[in-house]
């Protein structure tokens, strides 16, 4: 009988998809979640022919030449900023990730951010939980509004649009957004969503919300000149990657009130964040949540898995990134001997 190929799962992910995977691989699972180096992940990776990856293990060429047997990396995670997908594909690797379970979660939580950095919700807490409050007062935690504003997105993908969605139907706000390329017309009128350059996002939203992806190009997308543009009375949200912001422009920032505030979900550097954020109140700050909804969080795990195991049966996976390699897939496929 061939043995079953081999599959690192990198992080803890449910038992039972660790169980499904179980049925047709041989699984060398991490459910005590050590947090692995990359020399230490591409020394649990010698042998394996998959991996199941979340958005901190990262593949890169290094990790690609000491694994000469691995065949496919499975994301759980939409955003691949971790994969070297160029190596990936120079290496006949499949790369995976886990779009769209995650889309309407994640544009719940951006929404959540914007109103709780907004209406200032953590602040005041904090505040209240400090045995502050001692009377009410017109202006206490005053903050802005939402309903009417301005709603501007950086990064029109699917998220970006269940945002837009979100702010156009249920609270009545004029969208603007800038991205790569211009929706099509009819998208632009379902979203009532209006195309503006980068720079007119900047000095006309009320609120800002940064959903595009990590790369070269949009590390620091909005730094110390971006700021500036920005009205003072605004308020940043980042759900997207750390990198896209500079965080010590951004504290800089909130401490001079260049912007009113921000909501962040990722940090540069993260799980370290910059000492300067954790300083001043006008900013929202949470652990890279967006998707952590219990059914987001399961369905994205079963698509990661979904693909390995498409994979190594023969079948098409679901969501491949490079699909080019799988010219060729039936021998990629094939278990040691
Ligand atoms: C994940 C994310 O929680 O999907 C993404 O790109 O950022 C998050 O939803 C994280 O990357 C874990 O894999």
């Amino acid at each position: 009988m061939q043995a079953k190929p081999r599959v690192l799962v990198a992080r803890a992910v449910f038992p039972e998809v660790i169980a499904r995977l179980s049925q047709h691989l041989e699984v060398y699972a991490n459910q005590t979640d050590e947090v692995w180096s990359k020399a230490m992940l591409t020394q649990r990776l010698a042998g394996m022919q998959g991996v199941f990856t979340t958005g901190g293990d990262s593949i890169d060429q290094q990790v690609l030449a000491a694994c000469p047997a691995l065949k496919i990396c499975a994301n759980m995670a939409v955003g691949y900023n971790n994969f070297d997908l160029a190596a990936m594909t120079a290496a006949g690797v499949l790369a995976t990730n886990a779009p769209d379970v995650l889309t309407e979660t994640t544009a719940d939580f951006g929404f959540a951010l914007l109103m709780a950095t907004a209406r200032r919700i953590t602040e005041s807490e904090h505040y209240l939980r400090a045995g502050l409050w001692t009377k009410w007062s017109y202006d206490l935690f005053a903050g802005a509004d939402i309903h009417g504003a301005t709603l501007g997105i950086l990064g029109m993908g699917r998220i970006g649009q269940g945002i837009a969605r979100r702010g156009a139907h249920g609270f009545g706000m004029q969208v603007i957004y800038h991205n790569r390329s211009q929706l099509a017309p009819e998208v632009e009128a379902e979203l009532r969503a209006c195309y503006v350059s980068k720079a007119e996002l900047l000095k006309r939203a009320d609120h800002l919300v940064l959903v595009l992806p990590y790369s070269a190009a949009s590390h620091h997308a909005i730094g110390a000149p971006e700021l500036a543009l920005m009205k003072p009375s605004a308020t940043l949200i980042n759900l997207a990657r750390g990198g896209i912001v500079d965080d010590a422009a951004l504290a800089q920032a909130l401490q001079i009130k260049t912007i009113a505030a921000a909501g962040l979900d990722v940090f540069e550097g993260e799980p370290a964040l910059h000492p300067n954020l954790l300083k001043i109140p006008n900013v929202v700050l949470t652990p890279h949540i967006a998707s952590a909804s219990i059914p987001t969080r399961l369905a994205m795990a079963n698509l990661a898995a979904d693909n390995l195991l498409a994979f190594f049966t023969g079948k098409a996976p679901l969501t491949p990134l490079n699909p080019e390699v799988l010219q060729g897939a039936g021998q990629s496929a094939a278990a040691p001997d």
